[in-house]
Parts: structure tokens; sequence; C-alpha cells
């Protein structure tokens, strides 16, 4: 059973900060904020919540949090049981509510929640919406990528359109447990292809549509799918791109299963695409003949939902796999709490449903608490860095959840794109996908905000379903830049080298102990990696990849990945991957990615390229070495910097020192440590000559 612990040391900080009678400490000023009695924040740099929003949050006060915060760690089983019953389930989950093993020393590790417990998250999504009089409420507001192209669906209606492709892949023989790829852009038919997956009991592989066709390819190749769902082509910004020649240079010769494919007329007519017959079929031929009925398959609560590929420290991405019921419950109820979520509200999330964030929250999490989502299918900035602000206004939006790289490169475009509109209907702002530094989130609290809307830094992984830790707009002060506390039912620890717990103000690496519902189950096809990349690090917890601080009130600091990943515009990306990329190209010899810190994208991608023997440096060579990461990975990929090596800074045991490849690429040169273990300490200068060519 999950482990309990009556009092974690992150309870021991907010209890220490939740103190009521006034005298010194934090929550005295909450309080007199909260009356009305506007303190200004001090050398702390604290951010408090408005009177207005205080007063009508969900949870409104540290000491509500306090209290169910212990009870999720104290009880998580009733704790949990008492939110899902919330949901339909043909038949409750048995005695158990969570069996798990979170320590690697005890045997395998393996997590579940709800177990027996039968239920479809599709079904919860949208017949129990229906069901319950919202089915006139709009489910998508859909914004295309020119102005004045948009579209709607209720409640009603997209449970029609998803009923009709669920009974299309029933038909073509799509089982439980089947593989299913999405290879589609931000069209409203993404999330419906999604739940209709869910709906058959499918498992729905979403590929980015930004990766290669040699990404799609591996992707392909790993889960086998039945059918590949895909779109002919989009537009991002004044750009079409065309997916389905990515799709049909993915798909081997052998592949002859169907290939669905959407005509998305505003960007190419089918006339044009090129097309396979017997395996090729038009999405709009085929579809709307099916009922728009279609009955669900009851699956088990750990029945597999969808697997999400995400990179790792090695060449070979991961296949992250989340299972159905205590995925449901905790994208629901993560949603709620740190969105401070109302039914009125109107909510837009920027990400593409091609990341986990869009899979929680664009998708799963807000369909399942009745939200109005809007899905915007272009580029943020097109026409104009205005655009956001613009749909922001045309559909009243008032929950705002976007990464900063966004925020950055929007700020960097100034002001005056952003007062143009009114955004009066936004009340509460999100953060994801990399640390915010302190300026832009002053600058999206400020300025897009207009110093009224919360801001909710949620940190959290594909590999964890769900936010981990994040603010609860209302319930506490905030912090430019820090996550703040941890979410229901999360105790986060922070450990040395050595994997020991470290208590108070301190930082090391991130690690979480014991399980919550939203947990990845595994690696597909893969257990062992599972354990060895996540359990093994630091025995007896989850080893989350980043590292982290904790200040003197308690506050979480994320500070970035400690492993060989890097954070691309909230893009993760892993050296290795970028490294063999680079080296299938006949000139490249060997090659070492680090991450730099980058203006706008958070990190930029530094590639040191040592040349096959006799190939010389040229400009044509450099742009032929992007070109082959772009087309094998995906351009999101493309390294910024590259900085021919004659050699690399290796031990004598042939490991190559990043630490100094790190400082190298920042130029800090000052800062290169020690180099006398090298085997060749003077490759170094030879780097340092190099570094402006
Ligand atoms: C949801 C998502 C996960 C990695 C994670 C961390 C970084 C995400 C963050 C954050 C600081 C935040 N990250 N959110 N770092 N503050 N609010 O992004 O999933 O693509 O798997 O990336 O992103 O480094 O380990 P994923």
């Amino acid at each position: 059973n999950c482990s309990l612990n009556t009092t974690t040391n992150h309870l021991r900080h907010v209890e220490s900060m939740a103190v009521l009678p006034s005298g010194a400490g934090k929550i005295p000023r909450l309080n007199a904020v909260i009356l009305g009695e506007a303190l200004a924040s001090e050398e702390d740099d604290l951010v408090f919540p408005s009177d207005d929003f205080a007063r009508q949050a969900l949870l409104p006060s540290a000491q509500k949090y306090l209290e169910m915060y212990k009870r999720s760690v104290e009880d998580p089983a009733g704790f949990w049981s008492d939110i899902a019953s919330q949901f339909l389930w043909k038949s409750k989950w048995g005695d158990t509510v969570c069996s798990e093993n979170f320590d690697i020393r005890n045997g395998n590790v393996y997590v579940q929640w709800f177990k027996g417990g039968i239920t479809n998250i599709c079904y919860n999504c949208l017949d129990r919406n229906v069901d319950s009089g919202n089915g006139d409420k709009i489910a998508f507001h859909w914004e295309g990528n020119e102005r004045g192209f948009h579209d709607s669906l209720t409640y009603t209606q997209l449970l029609s359109q998803v009923c009709q492709v669920a009974n299309y892949l029933r038909d073509i023989g799509v089982k439980k447990g089947d593989a299913v790829v999405i290879y589609l852009p931000m069209l409203m038919e993404l999330p419906i292809a999604m739940l209709a997956c869910a709906r058959i009991g499918a498992v729905h592989s979403v590929v980015f549509a930004g990766f290669s066709a040699d990404s799609l390819a591996q992707r392909i190749m790993d889960c086998k799918p039945k059918v590949v769902l895909t779109c002919n082509a989009v537009k991002r910004g004044s750009k079409v791109i065309h997916l389905k020649d990515i799709v049909d240079a993915a798909l081997s010769e052998s592949f002859e299963d169907a290939c669905l494919t959407y005509e998305n007329r505003s960007a190419m007519m089918r006339e044009t695409t090129k097309w396979q017959d017997g395996r090729d079929i038009w999405w709009q031929d085929v579809v709307p003949t099916y009922s728009t009925i279609c009955e669900v398959e009851w699956v088990d609560a750990e029945d597999p939902l969808f697997l999400l590929y995400t990179s790792g420290s090695t060449g070979k991405p991961k296949g992250v796999l989340h299972t159905t019921g205590g995925y449901m419950v905790y994208t629901a109820t993560t949603f709620k709490y740190a969105f401070d979520y109302k039914p009125s509200d109107i909510y837009w999330c920027t990400a593409d449903c091609g990341w986990i964030t869009g899979h929680s929250y664009v998708t799963y999490g807000p369909l399942l608490n009745g939200a109005t989502v809007v899905i915007y299918e272009g580029a943020p900035n097109y026409p104009d860095p205005g655009r956001c602000w613009d749909i922001v206004d045309k559909f009243k939006v008032t929950i705002f959840y976007t990464a900063p790289t966004l925020v950055r490169s929007l700020m960097r475009d100034g002001d005056a794109y952003v007062t143009r509109y009114s955004r009066k209907s936004l009340r509460v702002l999100g953060s994801v996908g990399e640390p915010i530094n302190p300026s832009a989130w002053r600058w999206f609290f400020n300025v897009v905000g207009d110093s009224r809307c919360p801001i909710s830094d949620t940190w959290w992984q594909t590999e964890t379903g769900g936010f981990m830790i994040a603010p609860l707009p209302g319930a506490w002060p905030q912090k430019p830049g820090s996550a703040t506390f941890p979410f229901f039912g999360v105790q986060p620890v922070i450990v040395d080298e050595k994997g020991v717990e470290i208590e108070g103000e301190c930082s090391g690496y991130l690690c979480v102990k014991s399980s919550w519902p939203g947990t990845f189950r595994t690696l597909y096809g893969d257990h062992e990696r599972y354990e060895t990349t996540y359990f093994k690090p630091f025995p007896g917890y989850y080893f989350s990849g980043d590292g982290c601080s904790r200040d003197k009130d308690g506050y979480y600091w994320l500070t970035g990945r400690v492993d060989d990943v890097i954070n691309v515009s909230g893009h993760r990306i892993g050296t290795a991957e970028v490294e063999s990329a680079l080296v299938s190209h006949p000139q490249c010899a060997e090659a070492a990615v680090v991450g730099v810190e980058h203006e706008v994208k958070g990190q930029g991608i530094y590639a040191f390229v040592t040349l096959v023997d006799g190939i010389p440096y040229s400009e044509e060579l450099r742009r032929n070495l992007i070109t082959t990461v772009r087309n094998q990975i995906g351009p999101f990929a493309a390294p910024d910097r590259i900085h021919w090596a004659p050699g690399l800074p290796k031990t004598r045991s042939g490991k190559i020192m990043r630490r100094i490849l790190r400082k190298i690429a920042s130029r800090q040169l000052d800062e290169l440590g020690d180099t006398s273990t090298l085997a060749d300490p003077g490759v170094v200068d030879q780097l340092i000559a190099l570094a402006d060519c």
C-alpha cells in the first residue's frame, strides 16, 4: 500500500508559515491582504492574491490547503477515492485503492491505482457532461491560423464526432489494447481522434506534427499501430507544411494498414495531395458515414490509455505509458485546483496535443471538468505579436496557460502589442515547460495580467501525467520564478549526490516519495529502462532528472535538468539524439552537444563537431549538418551553433568532459576548472581559438 507519512518535511514548512495568530511569519501578512489591508511585498518578493481573487477562490487559504494536503498524504486512499467517486465507474475498484512498490531495493517497481475499477475516460469527458445537462455548452472553440477562420463544437456535437471516428476505427478492426498513431496539427480532429481511441480502449500514440519522417517512423515501428491518422497539410504562420508527405516518407512499404487523412482545405486541397490507393482514405469520405452513437469499451483503471514518447539521456526516445483511472482522476483534479477552475471559465492552453501538456491540459483535464477550451491552429505571433491577445478578447478567455519561451518572445516585441487589446476577461495565467525567470514572470503578471491575475507556474513532466508542484491561486502568496508548493498527494524530496534526503533550506536533486494517481506505469516495452532511469539513481524515490532548491519558507525553485536532456522552448531534447543525428552525416566524425542559455528559447543547442580527417570546415557543411538534424528529429531540434572542434576534451578513459564544453559554449572561459585530468589538455586551447569561427 501507499506509504503513509505523518509529517513530511514539506508539511513542516507549510505549517510553520501557516500559523494564524498574528506575530512574525508570512501568514499574518497574507491575512492582512485578504482583509483588505494591502501590504507591499518586502525583500522576499512575495506577490499576494488580490482580495477579489482570494474571496472567490476554490482554495482561499493556506490553512485549507494544508488540511487537504495533510489528508492527501496521511490517507491517500481515502482522499483520492472520495474524488474518484465523482466520476462514472461501471463498477468500483476493490478494497485496495493504491498498491505500489516505489523502492527498487524491495523488488520490481510497480504502481496501481483503482485496480479493478471499470470506467472509460472518454465517457467521463463527454457523455457524463452531456447527461448532466451540459450538452449545449461549448467544448471547443477552434481558431484557425488565418484570422476569420474559426469553428466550435458543443459537448453534444463533440460526442457525435468522436463516436463517428470511434465507429470507423472499430470497423477497420481496431480493438481494445491496439495502438493508433496520430500525427495531426492543432485541428479539433486531433483531440477528437484521441477521445475516439479512448472510447474503444485503443492506445493512442500522438506524435507532435513538428517531428520529422525519421522520428515518426521510429515511433511507428516501436508501437506497430493498426492505423495512422493524419491530414494533408497545415499552415502555421505563412508556411504550409505538407504533413502527408512526411507520413508517406515515414510509412515503410510494408505498412499495409490504413492511413486516414483529414483534408485540411485551408492549407491544401485533396487534388494536389499525393495518394496511395488501397492505403490512404480521406477522413471526410468515410467518417461522416458512421453512426453518431458508439458504445464505449469499459476498461480497467489500469488498462493503458496512451503512449507518449519523450527524450531521455540516450538516443532512443522513451515511450511513457499512462493508464486510465489514476490519470483521469489526477488530471481532472489538478486542472480544477491549479487554475481555480469555475464552470463559467473559458480556458486556453497554447500547447500542442503532441506534447503531454496537450494531453492532460488541452484534452483530458479540462473536458473532465466540462470546461470550454480554446484551440489555436497557428503560430502565436502570426500575423503579428498581438495575435494571442486578439484571441483572448475574441473568446473572452479567462484562463491562459502557456510556456515561458512564448512569454519571453512576446516580451521582446514590446508592450504595445499587448496593451492594444483589452484582456479584461483574464483572471488566471499559467506557465509550463521550463523555469520561468523572474523578469518574464513580472512582465506576464504586470503587463499581460494587469497585475490582477495569479500565475500558476506548474512543474511537472510527461512521466508525472499532471501537475506536481504548482501554486493554488488564492491560497498563498507567490514568489516570481518559484513553482511554490506540492499538489495534493505529492511528496517532493530533495536529495544530495548520495541520495540522502536534505531538509530545510537546501538545493539538490528533486525526487518524489511514493506514487500519485497520475504516475506513469512503465516505459513501453522496456520496464527495465523505467527502473534504471527513474528508480535506481536514488533508491527509494522517483528521480525527476531536475535540480531544485527549497528556500527558507519552503518554496520550491526548479533549476533545470541535471541529466543530458536540454530544454529548448519547453521541448525536451536529448543531447544524445542530436549527437547521433550529427554523426550520421558522413563527414562528421564526432559530436558533443550541450545546452547554453538562450534569451528566448530558455536553452539553445550548441554542438561541438569533429570532422572526418581531411574534410575542411565550410559554411555549406555547417548548413548541411543543421539540415541533417532537422530531417532526422525535427526543425525544433536544429542546433543554434556549430563549433568546429579538431578534438574534444576527454578524460584518459575517453569520457567527454561536458562540464568544460558547457563553459566554452557559454564563454565562461575563466571558469573552466581543473583541466589536468584531460588526456590532452591542449584541445581546450584549440577549442577556444575556434570559438568564433
Ligand atoms: C510538462 C512538461 C519536463 C521537464 C521537467 C523540467 C521542465 C516543466 C516546469 C519545468 C521548471 C516548470 N519543466 N515545467 N521546469 N518549472 N514549471 O513540460 O513535460 O516535456 O516532459 O518536460 O520540463 O525540466 O523535467 P516534459
